[in-house]
């Protein structure tokens, strides 16, 4: 009989690390629950809780056929408990384990109740490491440790030195740590602007669509057409592409917009990658050689590396050093609910609607227009961050709190005071004109500053910076803004502030 149950999480499908790599295929069950609880703590898109489920059986089959013995709950089980802990609770009563293992959850809301179900039904249960990552959560706190700022930039040259990558001895490659001077180009429409590879949906997928459709009818999002990959194969098949066709430019234009180009130079690999298709380290070493091999430039693989192994790596630092008091961030006392358009994509403003519209048919908007974007217009409008990260949660294929939650309450809102940045992320209609092509079809002009044709982005940057002067008025990389806003006429500056409140009274 086994003695050891061993459950894998919807975002734990990795063969060879963590809790698998140490069980004994001749000793083990393994439990893998779909459960309601994890499909609905937020209103996840339709597409996202596909992927995972789909993943999640694909994985499960590729255990058993390995030999290993799996136990497989459904979501449309008659008998299913709704929940990891009642799943967990049936499964002992079923296997009588002596007992129970995990890898570390990645959400602090997962690993709480996970311990609370060991505590009170008394079984038990030993947490290994998550060992998908660089840096451990104690080698992240050890970094931390005494620094009063922690900013990314040093704590990437430490894992760059820790990898090798783009290292040429204790050097950089190129002589510098960071290209990102390179790559800030706006884009243009191109013929040949790479697709993503896509895959058709196998009998499984199919299945697990139908599921979802059934279960999930009012959650946001467009499920079909489903053609993301679901399988290691698949994940791998997708890094190839990204590789050859995405990678030569994602410097150049990894912070560029465009109309009807939801995905650019992007990899889309952060879903796969987040729930363990993929393993940081291989992307890393295929774009690494992809330089020394002269079919990538210096700025591209390097600005690559650097999301994966710097800001990854950081923000999931951030989350457990944090976690749980981060959760509650609110360094600007913002109250404002979510505009109801987010759910829907139905504004007048260009650039919200290509990002939002985008968000419902792929589950997918790249970083600047999550950041600058969505993320800039919530927090300039005072949105309560927690509402909003409850969208970033809800909304994206690749999102999980440990990395969605820093990049939300820190990186995009400022919620938690500068903890991430060294300045909030607000920008006025001006930056999105110069890195997109939204403003020339938008029914406001980017040019107009005040009154009901202005884009909305203008007055509402200058009214978010008077409305929390208390709080920036002494940040040095903000002094010229606001000795420009007191140079400014009174009327001028009356008329920034009407316009924001009929902007701010209409959402
Ligand atoms: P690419 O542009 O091809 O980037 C390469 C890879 O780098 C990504 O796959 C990702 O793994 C990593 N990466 C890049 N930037 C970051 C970052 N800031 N933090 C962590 N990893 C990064 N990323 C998530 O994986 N899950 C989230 O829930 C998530 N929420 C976000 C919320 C906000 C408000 C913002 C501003 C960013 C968020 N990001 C999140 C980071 C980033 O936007 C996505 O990783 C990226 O858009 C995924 O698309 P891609 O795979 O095409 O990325
Ligand atoms: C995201 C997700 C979804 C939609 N469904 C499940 C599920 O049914 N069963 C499961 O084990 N995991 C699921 N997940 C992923 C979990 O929420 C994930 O384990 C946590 O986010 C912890 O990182
Ligand atoms: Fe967005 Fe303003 Fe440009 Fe319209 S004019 S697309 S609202 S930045």
């Amino acid at each position: 009989m086994a003695k050891t149950l061993l459950l894998v999480l919807g975002d734990q499908l990795t063969l060879d690390r963590g809790a698998l790599a140490q069980a004994d295929r001749s000793d083990t069950i393994i439990l893998m629950a779909e459960v309601a609880a994890e499909t609905t703590y937020v209103p996840h898109h339709k597409k996202k809780i596909a992927l995972v489920l789909s993943a999640m059986r694909h994985f499960a089959d590729q255990l058993q056929r390995g030999g290993w013995l799996v136990d497989y709950v459904k979501l449309d089980d008659p008998e299913n408990s709704e929940s990891l802990a009642g799943e967990l609770t049936k499964a002992v009563a079923r296997h009588a384990p002596s007992r129970v293992v995990v890898t570390e959850p990645g959400e602090f809301r997962v690993k709480a109740h996970l311990s609370d179900w060991a505590e009170t039904s008394g079984t038990g249960m030993e947490f290994v490491t998550d060992d998908r990552f660089v840096a451990s959560q104690d080698e992240f706190a050890n970094w931390a440790e005494g620094r009063k700022q922690l900013r990314m930039e040093y704590f990437y040259r430490e894992m760059r030195r820790k990898t090798g990558l783009l290292m040429a001895g204790d050097e950089p490659e190129g002589g510098k740590w960071n290209f990102d001077a390179e790559n800030r180009k706006p884009a243009k429409a191109d013929l040949f602007m790479p697709e993503p590879i896509w895959f058709e949906p196998d009998p499984v997928t199919e299945q697990v669509l139908e599921l979802v459709e059934r279960r999930f009818p009012d959650h946001i999002g467009q499920l079909r057409p489903f053609r993301y990959a679901v399988t290691r194969d698949q994940a791998l098949l997708a890094l190839d592409h990204f590789i050859e066709h995405g990678l030569p430019s994602f410097g150049d234009y990894q912070d560029a917009m465009l109309t009807g180009e939801p995905f650019l130079y992007h990899s889309l690999l952060s879903g796969y990658l987040n729930i363990g298709l993929l393993d940081p380290i291989e992307i890393c070493r295929r774009v690494e050689d992809a330089y020394y091999c002269g079919r990538a430039p210096l700025n591209a693989a390097e600005g690559y590396i650097r999301q994966i192994i710097g800001w990854r790596e950081y923000i999931r630092g951030i989350y457990w050093l944090k976690m749980p008091e981060y959760a509650d961030s609110n360094f600007f006392n913002a109250d404002r609910p979510l505009p109801e358009f987010y759910w829907t994509g139905e504004t007048d403003m260009a650039c919200l609607r290509a990002a939002i519209g985008q968000t419902i048919e792929h589950a997918y908007a790249h970083h600047i227009q999550r950041l600058m974007v969505t993320g800039n217009f919530a927090m300039l409008a005072g949105v309560r961050p927690q509402d909003v990260h409850e969208w970033y949660l809800a909304v994206y294929m690749d999102a999980y709190e440990w990395v969605e939650m820093p990049n939300t309450l820190g990186m995009s809102q400022f919620a938690d005071g500068g903890l991430l940045g060294s300045k909030p992320y607000a920008a006025s209609g001006n930056y999105i004109s110069k890195m997109s092509d939204y403003c020339s079809g938008c029914r406001y002009d980017v040019k107009k500053k005040t009154g009901p044709d202005a884009c909305p982005f203008n007055p509402l940057y200058w009214d978010f910076l008077v409305r929390n002067r208390e709080k920036l008025g002494s940040n040095p990389r903000l002094g010229q803004v606001y000795r420009t806003w007191d140079r400014m006429a009174e009327e001028k500056k009356q008329d920034y502030l009407t316009s924001a409140e009929t902007i701010l009274a209409q959402i």
